[in-house]
């Protein structure tokens, strides 16, 4: 069904016929509408005209992704519909990926992020990491359900700069603070920036258990990670 749903839609448009600033415009429409193919196609095409791929995630993917994550905060767009956008602008990241390893391109951070112990929810956190992923952040997705020790093996062998909790059942978001107790009685507290997010949290509770910042969405996650990675590296 979706396959011929995408070739028809495909049809319509020879992406290879438009000059650049029109097919990264249709791209920002193709992720908008989660069309997989036509993104992949597409950055295909920018590369192949010379483009180097930390232009192509930041003028075509991230760009499109910024749009989306607007007008999901913005309730313009829903759930299913910003999942299609995340896995289209996943099939161009998977392209650029490798290459952007081989420029060098200094990451904008890693991220270590997982849903607390008891807790299944993943939807959320998966919004937030593939949003962090086309901002430029490499992401290590630990799953759901994670207990302590295992947030510690994560972060012992990602060291990231940043560790991710959601959270979506009141019953589960006060481990969040067992976590953070557990990293601040190993002395590790301050090696990681620590955001938590999930929907039952509100920003107080991120103080009371000690995060570094509470995320009220996606988009906020993103702008939030950027803007304390900043900071941590200018005081550094
Ligand atoms: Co559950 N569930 N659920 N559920 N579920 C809720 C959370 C609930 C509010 C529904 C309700 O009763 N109205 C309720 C919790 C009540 C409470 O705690 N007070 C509830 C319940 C009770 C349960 C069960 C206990 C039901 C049962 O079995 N009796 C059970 C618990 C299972 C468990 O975890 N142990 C359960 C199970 C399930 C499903 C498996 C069926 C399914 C989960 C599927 C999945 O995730 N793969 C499910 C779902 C889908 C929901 C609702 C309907 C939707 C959650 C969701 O995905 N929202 C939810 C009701 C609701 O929230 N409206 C509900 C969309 C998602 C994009 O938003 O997760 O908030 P959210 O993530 C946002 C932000 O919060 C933030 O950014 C995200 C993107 O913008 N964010 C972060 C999230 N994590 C972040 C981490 C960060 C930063 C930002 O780190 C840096």
């Amino acid at each position: 069904m979706t396959d011929i749903d995408d070739q028809d839609e495909g049809e319509d448009i020879d992406l290879a016929s438009l000059p650049d600033d029109e097919l990264v415009e249709q791209m920002h429409d193709d992720l908008y509408d989660g069309l997989r193919e036509e993104v992949v196609e597409a950055t295909n095409i920018l590369l192949g005209r010379g483009w180097g791929p930390v232009k192509v995630m930041n003028e075509a993917l991230v760009e499109g992704m910024r749009i989306v994550g607007i007008d999901f905060r913005d309730g313009i767009l829903f759930v299913p519909e910003v999942l299609m956008a995340a896995n289209a602008m996943k099939g161009g990241m998977e392209l650029l990926r490798p290459l952007l390893a081989e420029t060098g391109a200094p990451p904008m951070g890693k991220v270590v992020i997982g849903t607390v112990k008891g807790d299944i929810h993943d939807i959320g956190k998966n919004l937030v990491g593939m949003m962090m992923e086309g901002a430029g952040f490499e992401v290590i997705d630990i799953g759901i359900n994670n207990a302590v020790e295992k947030y510690l093996d994560a972060l012992e062998q990602h060291k990231p700069d940043i560790l991710g909790m959601s959270a979506l059942l009141t019953t589960t978001m006060p481990y969040m603070k067992v976590v953070i107790d557990t990293l601040v009685e190993q002395g590790l507290r301050d090696d990681y920036i620590v955001l938590v997010g999930g929907a039952p949290l509100n920003e107080e509770f991120g103080k009371a258990v000690g995060a570094d910042a509470y995320c009220r969405d996606a988009a906020v996650a993103v702008e939030t990670a950027q803007a304390l990675i900043a900071a941590r590296r200018d005081a550094a």
